[in-house]
């Protein structure tokens, strides 16, 4: 960090949270703290959750103009009374380090970008420092959402895998996922990948971040049962989480950048 502030880069991220959902908090609060390790300069808006849709576009409109704010992160989910399409419509795609951003969006899909998406990227990171090479591979996402599923099956076709998206329609899906050699959870639900859903040796990607009946932070695997049948697992916690934040990282110094 001192290199790029030597050259007058001086990375800096607005972190947007409208409401008290104790989760968001959380990763909110994680987010902070890493800018703050590596000496990211970082600034907080905590919003009530009465916040208006407009009130919060007009916040982004004014970090949108300042210089010091290389990114822009507005924590999802927001309260039902604000549509999350315009607001992330409202930020400016040079500092949108979510790359949640249609314009964004689009230019991951031809494969010319300037920002990953947080999580899935953080997952191609982990399977790459790991020796493990898509290419050629099954790959087998569980989970279409626009933030993960989506985007992650995109990635996984760009290191040339092989890609199925399977979700809640999907038929015969324990059928699917056996076929997978690196297998992405991204379902949302607490052990939902079971033993019998996992073929021997695979590699197995855990996005969930749930909570069990206990309380108790979990991912969607059965991670107990699966792990000794498969060749790599990612925990929860401290598994895809942190990637998540590294790859946040990352994209707020590279939007200094730009
Ligand atoms: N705009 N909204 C926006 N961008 C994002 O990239 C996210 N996401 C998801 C939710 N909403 C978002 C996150 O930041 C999920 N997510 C996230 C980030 C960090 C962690 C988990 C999810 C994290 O730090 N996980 C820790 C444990 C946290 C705990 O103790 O609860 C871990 O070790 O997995």
């Amino acid at each position: 960090m001192a290199e790029l502030q030597g050259k007058g880069i001086n990375p800096g991220l607005a972190v947007i949270i409208v409401g008290d959902d104790p989760a968001s908090r959380v990763y909110v609060n994680n987010k902070k703290k890493a800018c703050a390790e590596i000496g990211i300069y970082s600034e907080e808006h905590a919003l009530p959750a009465e916040t208006t849709e407009a009130e919060l576009i007009s916040l982004i409109h004014t970090l949108n103009g300042r210089k010091e704010i290389s990114g822009i992160l507005c924590q999802l989910p927001l309260p039902k009374h604000i549509c999350e399409e315009n607001v992330l419509l409202a930020i400016d795609p040079k500092k949108d380090v979510d790359a949640f951003h249609p314009v964004n969006v689009g230019k991951i899909m031809i494969g010319d970008y300037d920002f990953l998406p947080c999580t899935p990227a953080g997952v191609m990171e982990l399977i790459k420092e790991s020796g493990i090479d898509p290419a050629g591979k099954e790959c087998v996402v569980v989970g279409r959402s626009n933030i993960v599923g989506k985007p992650q099956a995109m990635l996984l076709l760009h290191a040339h895998g092989t890609v199925t998206i399977c979700h809640s329609r999907t038929k015969n899906l324990s059928e699917v996922t056996r076929r997978a050699d690196i297998l992405v959870a991204a379902v949302g639900k607490a052990n939902f990948i079971t033993s019998d859903m996992v073929k021997d040796g695979a590699v197995v990607i855990d996005v969930g971040m749930n909570r069990n009946s206990e309380g108790k932070l979990c991912g969607d695997v059965d991670f107990e049962n699966v792990k000794d049948k498969c060749a790599a697992i990612t925990p929860v916690p401290g598994g895809v989480g942190p990637m998540t934040i590294a790859m946040l990282m990352k994209n707020t110094v590279r939007a200094a950048l730009l």
